[in-house]
């Protein structure tokens, strides 16, 4: 067990908003280790484990895995780190995966990131990733936006009325972005 709580911070947007490329800014400045959910969740599925098959179904139809694993893969990867500054990308989604990564890892984010950015970006971005994930392609894009905009919108204004919300406009170039979000954690750091 640990002395002191880890910092965490959640950071969120759509699908293709940019979590995964500002993260690994971020760590570049700032002494963060990034832990992009999806990431440990397709790795999961890589492991063999005998929820794989489950968790691949369900990121293929663009909908949210159950909490209990999620948040089992994020205590799993903090711990192992040595690090005690998190940013936790991509995750929580809705608000059963807020309230058990409370309930299990006991810790409260010190902020929020939320990258805004129009749909009609976000899908031409996703378009041309070509990295093979099974969830870009345009039928997969458009079930992820749906499920961002059901559950994971609330989860954002949840925090926005914590005063948690740090939100910036993600729907400009990436150094641009990258200049904003320093500026919030110059600001909180
Ligand atoms: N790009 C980035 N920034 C740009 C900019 N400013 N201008 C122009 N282009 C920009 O970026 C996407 C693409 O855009 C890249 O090609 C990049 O170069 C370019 P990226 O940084 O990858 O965006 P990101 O927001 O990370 O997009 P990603 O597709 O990873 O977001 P998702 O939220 O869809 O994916 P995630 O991996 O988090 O989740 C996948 C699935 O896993 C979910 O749909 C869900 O089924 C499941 N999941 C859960 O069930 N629970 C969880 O907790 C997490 C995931
Ligand atoms: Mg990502």
């Amino acid at each position: 067990q640990r002395l002191q709580k880890p910092t965490v911070v959640f950071v969120l947007g759509g699908p293709g908003s940019g979590k995964g490329t500002q993260c690994a800014n971020i760590v570049q400045q700032f002494s963060y280790t990034h832990l992009s959910a999806g990431d440990l969740l397709r790795a999961e599925i890589r492991s063999g484990s005998e929820f794989g098959t489950m968790i691949q179904s369900t990121i293929a139809e663009g909908r949210i895995v159950p909490s209990e694993i999620t948040v089992k893969l994020l205590c799993k990867a903090m711990e192992e780190s040595g690090n005690d500054k998190f940013l936790i990308d991509g995750f929580p989604r809705n608000e059963e995966n807020r309230i058990v990564f409370e309930n299990l890892a006991k810790i409260d984010p010190a902020f929020v990131l939320f990258f805004d950015c129009p749909e009609e970006e976000l899908e031409k971005r996703i378009m041309n990733r070509n990295q093979g994930r099974e969830d870009d392609n345009l039928e997969t894009i458009k079930k992820r936006f749906k499920v961002f905009v059901e559950s994971t919108l609330p989860i954002v204004s949840y925090y926005e009325s914590e005063g948690k919300l740090r939100k910036i406009n993600a729907a400009k170039p990436s150094e641009e972005v990258f200049e904003e979000v320093k500026y919030v954690f110059a600001s909180e750091t």
